[in-house]
Formats: structure tokens, C-alpha cells, sequence
């Protein structure tokens, strides 16, 4: 009942226009035209802006003023956008659409999609390290969250861990254990820093993270489920590869209706992890409906 009165569409839409425009303003820098171009064209290609809405609805859900989140909701959109960039590289994936776009490296050449990933890598930490705030250790563990989610402990080491298991068989708990360091740590992140920055509370932190464990791994279980049945043109990307490079797969483990169910379920405890919450953790609740419903 009450997610039919909360409109997701107009949320993103509102929240998506204020990003597009700081993202701009951070990417009007002193930096080669060349390498600018590329960072561009990989970061305004308008994807979805999962993460940095995420940011800002436990942000909100905390009560704090949405406007303090955007620049760690813009800093997570750019490290997501550089792992984007260098998971379509030869060495990597090897794919050629993203986002509706030609790769990175496929409209510039690789060494330049290289340093447009880097670029951004690093950029999203000076956004972070410049961020006012009145209570600094807030912005320091802010950043600390993100770095970890993002490094060798987290997504980097989730992606080393789909190449080396490609051709082979996981167990459920390996492949869950991969996905929650690829997928789903860059989400916990972008819960926990939007909730910390806004001042929450450690037990409001705690159940925010528990969701985020819940819905990042409901959306990895739905990319798998898109990876099949997708359609190429409305995500703007590739369908079929996971069958194709013989990755390990929530449907080539369970099928598709039992990779289904298994998302419903994720989404119904994510939403239940909120049941401290009032109206102002609408968003996330319906978030976690629109994870599972998605087609792209
Ligand atoms: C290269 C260090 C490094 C990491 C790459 C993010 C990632 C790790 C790989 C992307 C490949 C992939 C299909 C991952 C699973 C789910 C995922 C992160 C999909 C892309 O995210 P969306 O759907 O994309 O939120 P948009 O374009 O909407 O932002």
C-alpha cells in the first residue's frame, strides 16, 4: 500500500538530474582533453545510478538533508564507472556495448580507457577527502568504508575471484561469497556512507547494511537472470555472456525460477530489515521492489 504512494520514477528522475550536473561540475577540471573526453563518455552515458541513489535514500531514511550525500553518492558513481570501464577491457570481459555506448576502450583505444578508469578511480577520493563536513571522522570513515569496499578486500578481490573461477563449478556459498565482494560491497558501501555522513545511528547504520547485504546480492541474482533473458537494447549491453565465457550463474546453478524466488526472498528480508524505520525509508523499501522488477 504504501510504496503505490511513494513514485519511484520521480525519484530517480529528481535525484538523477542533481547528479548529472555534479558530476559534470567534478569532471570540469585541469585534466588532458583527450582523458577528460573518454572519462565522460563513460561517466554521463547514464546508467541506472543504482548506487548513488541508494546513498541518498539512507541518507534520508537516517533524517538527514540529502544534500550532504552527493558528493559520496558522486564518488561512488565514479568508482563504479571505473570498474565498469576496465571489467569491458581485452584483458578483462572484452566487451564492446555498455551503457548503450561503444566501450571505453572501443571509442578511444585501451590505453586511454586504462587511465579513464584510473582517473576516476582516483577522483572519487579527492571528492571524498574534499567533502565539508562538520563532523571530519564521519568523512573519515566515509571514506575508509568506501576504500574498503572498493579495494583488494572487497570488489577488486570479488572480480579476481570471477576470472579465476571461470570454467569451474561453485558451490552456492562460493559463488555468494564472490558476488557479495564484486556486487554487493560497493552497495553495502554506498548505504553505509550515505547513513553515516547523515549522522545515523549505529544500530540505524547496522540495519541499513544488513539491507544492503540482502539487495546486492538480489540484484546480482537478477543480472544473472537479465544475462538470460534480457534484452540487449533496453540494457544496452551484451546478453548471453555468461553462457558464452562458462561463468558461474545463479540460473546455471538453481534455473531461473528458482534464482526468481530466491531474489523475492532477498528483497522480502532487505524490506524487513527497515521494520525500525519509518516513512522516510520508503525509498529503500522501494528500491529493493524495483531491484527485483528491473529489465536492465
Ligand atoms: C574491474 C576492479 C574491477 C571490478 C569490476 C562491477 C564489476 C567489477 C564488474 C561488472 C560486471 C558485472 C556484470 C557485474 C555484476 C553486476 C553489475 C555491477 C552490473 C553493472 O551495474 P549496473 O547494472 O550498471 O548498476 P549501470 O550501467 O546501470 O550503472
Amino acid at each position: 500500500m504504501l510504496n503505490k504512494m511513494f513514485d519511484l520514477a520521480a525519484y530517480f528522475s529528481r535525484n538523477n538530474t542533481l547528479l548529472e550536473r555534479c558530476l559534470t561540475e567534478y569532471l570540469d577540471s585541469s585534466a588532458n582533453a583527450r582523458l577528460l573526453e573518454a572519462m565522460r563518455h563513460s561517466l554521463m552515458a547514464g546508467g541506472k545510478r543504482l548506487r548513488p541513489n541508494l546513498c541518498i535514500a539512507a541518507c534520508e531514511a537516517v533524517g538527514g538533508d540529502p544534500e550532504g550525500a552527493f558528493p559520496v553518492a558522486c564518488a561512488m558513481e565514479m568508482i563504479h564507472t571505473y570498474s565498469l570501464i576496465h571489467d569491458d577491457l581485452p584483458a578483462m570481459d572484452d566487451d564492446q556495448l555498455r551503457r548503450g555506448r561503444p566501450t571505453c576502450h572501443v571509442a578511444f583505444d585501451e590505453a586511454t580507457a586504462i587511465l579513464a578508469g584510473d582517473a576516476l578511480h582516483t577522483l572519487a577520493f579527492q571528492v571524498l577527502a574534499s567533502m565539508k563536513s562538520k563532523r571530519p571522522e564521519h568523512a573519515l570513515e566515509v571514506i575508509r568504508i568506501i576504500a574498503v569496499a572498493a579495494g583488494p578486500s572487497g570488489m577488486v578481490q570479488g572480480q579476481m575471484l570471477d576470472m579465476q573461477s571461470e570454467g569451474r563449478t561453485l558451490a552456492p556459498e562460493d559463488l555468494q561469497h564472490l558476488h557479495a565482494l564484486k556486487t554487493g560491497a560497493m552497495i553495502e558501501a554506498a548505504l553505509a556512507a550515505g547513513a553515516i555522513v547523515a549522522g545515523g545511528s549505529p544500530p540505524q547504520v547496522d540495519a541499513i547494511r544488513e539491507y544492503g547485504r540482502a539487495i546486492g546480492l538480489a540484484f546480482q541474482v537478477v543480472d544473472d537472470i537479465l544475462n538470460v533473458e534480457g534484452d540487449p537494447a533496453v540494457m544496452g549491453k551484451a546478453a548471453g555472456t555468461d553462457r558464452v565465457r562458462r561463468k558461474n550463474s545463479y540460473p546455471t546453478l538453481w534455473g531461473l525460477e528458482k534464482s526468481r524466488e530466491f531474489a523475492h526472498n532477498l528483497t522480502q528480508a532487505a524490506i524487513e530489515s527497515l521494520s525500525d524505520f519509518g516513512f522516510e525509508a520508503e525509498a529503500l523499501r522501494t528500491i529493493a521492489r524495483y531491484v527485483i522488477e528491473r529489465d536492465k
